[in-house]
């Protein structure tokens, strides 16, 4: 079995919220490697994250430590990083046997061509002042000037505040299956010239098991609301599952 999850957004919300997230979270990873041959993580399963040479935010022992326990039973574990959780520096490869994939994945498994992507930054061909946000943001000149100017502290602590402003923002959008549509219609243009049997995408926070014809795309819900999570059997076949625990 795959297992796919994105958006659990560990750290968000406030204390009981995020202290039910991780217990799910760590629940969720124990029952998935269960049977897992593979876990894919994509994005923003940190609420904020960001490493700064070898510093990493606090409060997150308990899953690294599972991160290294699924990878010590053979498991490959996948991380591809989410807007809220791109700024790594090789803390999940080095200390948790982790792979990482910084750009949109075709992967294999049971014969299946999947195509994953957080999907922050799928649609903005079009969009220059997304597109210069988006540079600006995965630019390692910049980071390395914001790392030296300003204290370790305190960019956790303007991490976190805005971390929580673009959850706020994205929460007052997200009610309806209309949020999804703009990456449905990159993969039907992608499918349209590679061969894809299944498409996974986070970054929504919307929930949806889509299929038109031979396209099907899986989005992935946010966790501090609800766990959801995809799996592909060995048959290829990829559904939606809402983790009970
Ligand atoms: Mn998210």
């Amino acid at each position: 079995m795959v297992y796919f999850a994105s958006d659990v957004h560990l750290g968000g919300g406030d204390g009981p919220t995020a202290c039910r997230t991780e217990r799910r979270f760590l629940a969720w990873l124990d029952r998935a490697a269960g049977d897992a041959e593979a876990i894919c993580l994509a994005g923003d399963i940190f609420d904020f994250w960001f490493e700064a040479g070898d510093r990493i935010p606090d409060g997150f022992d308990r899953v690294l430590e599972k991160f290294r326990e699924v990878t010590a039973r053979g498991i490959e574990l996948i991380f591809l990083p989410g807007n809220h959780d791109m700024w790594l520096n090789g803390c999940f490869e080095r200390t948790c046997g982790m792979r990482v994939c910084t750009s949109p994945q075709l992967f294999e498994f049971y014969g299946k061509r999947i195509f994953v992507a957080h999907g922050d930054n799928m649609n903005i061909a079009g969009k220059p002042f997304l597109r210069l946000l988006n540079a600006c943001f995965r630019s390692r000149n910049l980071r390395r000037v914001f790392e030296r100017a300003v204290p370790y502290g305190r960019i956790l602590q303007f991490g976190r505040w805005w971390s929580a402003g673009s959850r706020r923002s994205h929460g007052e959008v997200k009610c309806s299956a209309a949020v999804t549509e703009p990456l449905i219609d990159y993969a039907r243009r992608y499918a349209a010239t590679h061969r894809v049997d299944h498409f996974v995408f986070g970054h929504m926070h919307f929930p949806r098991d889509y299929r038109d014809g031979a396209l099907h795309t899986v989005h992935l819900g946010e966790w501090t609301e609800d766990p959801w999570y995809a799996v592909l059997n060995e048959r290829g076949e990829l559904t939606l599952e809402k983790f009970e625990l």
